[in-house]
């Protein structure tokens, strides 16, 4: 598939990368944005020599939310009838391999939303993190108001959200958003370098310890306790795990074939 909006290349031959695009407008995501995004993650997804994938914008933007201007004029039944901004927002989540977030400049709204959609987030010393939609007389619409208090902290969420006040990466780091962060020049090379880390382990654990951490976020504890307990006893099926800790036991390095 041609991309206009997007561009997307792989490193390593295993890591796939994916740039927005729009760089005159911020990386405001629009529908055709989108649809390329949930396009290109899938086809990634779908590679077998794929293990991971980075996900970013331009040093002045990851993405400054969703489009206004294509959103200006709608109207509720516009919206609810048509499922309208977020149907196309859901290929993001049935992604199975590691999407990581390196976020350079504004992240704010749906560019939050969407850096938060991803597995963690590496940010820049200039990144920008805001839920400014109150400004705009709405509420965040992709899963803001859930995510943003699952990883900040009810306090901080309500703050950010309700004054639409941005917080820079210092702050988003102690609050627990972003798992580090390092110089602007620095950003690719440390997205890379955890991506290809994580293309070598076994891609039967990466995966499952994926939907086993988004169990955690997204359900009650027993339940999360329980599915990472299956999960955990399913491993010893893998050929990975033999092989893991073959290598352990013998002092030697893993070679997976993730199986
Ligand atoms: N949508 C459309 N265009 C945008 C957006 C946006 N979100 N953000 C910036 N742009 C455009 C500007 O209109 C401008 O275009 P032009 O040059 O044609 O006038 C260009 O990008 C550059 O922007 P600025 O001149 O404003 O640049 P500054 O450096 O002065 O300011 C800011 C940068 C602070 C990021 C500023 O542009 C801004 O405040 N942008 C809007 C941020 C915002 O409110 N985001 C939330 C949008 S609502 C949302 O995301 C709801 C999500 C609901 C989820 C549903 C799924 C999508």
């Amino acid at each position: 598939m041609a991309y206009e909006l997007i561009e997307v290349r792989t490193e390593g031959g295993k890591v796939g990368v994916i740039t927005l695009n729009r760089p005159k407008q911020l990386n405001a995501l629009n529908d055709a944005l989108m649809d390329e995004l949930g396009a290109a993650l899938k086809a990634f997804d779908a590679d077998e020599a794929i293990g991971c994938m980075v996900l970013t914008g331009s040093e002045k933007a990851f993405a400054a939310g969703a489009d206004i201007g294509a959103m200006a004029s709608y109207s509720f039944a516009d919206v609810y009838k048509g499922d309208y901004i977020t149907r196309n927002w859901e290929a993001i989540r049935a992604i199975r391999k590691p999407v990581i977030a390196a976020v350079s400049g504004f992240a704010l709204g749906g560019g939050c939303e969407l850096a938060m959609m991803c597995d963690f987030i590496i940010a820049a010393d200039n990144a920008k993190f805001g839920q400014p939609e109150i400004k705009l007389g709405i509420i965040p619409g992709a899963g803001g108001t859930q995510r943003l208090p699952r990883a900040v902290g009810k306090a901080k969420a309500m703050d950010l959200t309700l004054t639409g006040r941005m917080m820079d990466a210092a702050e988003a780091e102690r609050a627990g958003l972003v798992s580090r962060v390092v110089p602007v020049d620095k950003l690719m090379d440390e997205a890379l370098g955890a991506a290809l880390m994580i293309s070598d382990y076994s891609r039967v654990s990466v995966m499952a310890a994926k939907e086993s951490i988004n169990r955690a976020f997204e359900s009650g504890l027993a339940d999360g306790v329980m599915f990472e307990r299956r999960l955990f006893h399913a491993l010893f099926a893998t050929e990975d795990q033999k092989e893991g800790m073959d290598a352990f036991v013998n002092k030697r390095k893993a070679r997976f074939r993730h199986q």
